[in-house]
């Protein structure tokens, strides 16, 4: 499997309990390396901007007032298979669907609800480049992480 990079997000849910170092560890533990990271509460403007794809969904209201309730931690990860591997330890979108089928999963383990569900994790290599670009654009690792990923996908 080749080397990628992912984009995470710890969501205000999780910030506000207290759950980052554990999660954070959780991430680590499962073999991901955190090449860079940052705290930051997103403007609406910004939460559309991320979510653009949900922009005509049902939830799309409730999904960025969620995300603009308090601070993030944005991740930028590094794994074999790390996409892949970083939707599977987050488990299933909705919280409780999540307890059901994945247990050990973080959105079991730390998420709230179907909205608030502790995590966010890029569902593509396209996702990724974007999704990094947004939170780490400006520096070095926007050109790494864009140029391990352009190989793949052109
Ligand atoms: O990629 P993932 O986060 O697992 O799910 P998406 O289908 O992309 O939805 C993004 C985000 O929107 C989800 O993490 C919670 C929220 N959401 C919601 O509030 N209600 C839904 N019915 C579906 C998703
Ligand atoms: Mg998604």
């Amino acid at each position: 499997p080749s080397v990628e990079r992912t984009l995470a997000m710890i969501k205000p849910d999780a910030v506000k309990n207290g759950s980052v170092d554990s999660i954070v560890e959780k991430i680590e533990a499962a073999g991901f390396v955190v090449v860079a990271r940052k705290n930051q509460q997103l403007s609406a403007a910004q939460a559309a901007e991320f979510y653009a794809e949900h922009e005509a969904k049902p939830f799309f209201g409730g999904l960025t007032t969620f995300m603009t309730s308090g601070p993030v931690v944005a991740l930028l990860l590094e794994k074999p298979d790390a996409i892949k591997d970083w939707r599977a330890l987050m488990g299933p979108t909705n919280t409780e669907k999540a307890r059901a089928e994945a247990p050990e999963s973080l959105r079991a383990l730390f998420g709230t609800d179907g909205t608030m569900n502790a995590t966010h994790g890029s569902d593509s290599f396209i996702s990724a480049a974007r999704e990094a670009a947004f939170w780490f654009s400006g520096d070095l690792i926007k050109e790494r992480t864009l140029a391990m990923i352009k190989p793949i996908i052109s």
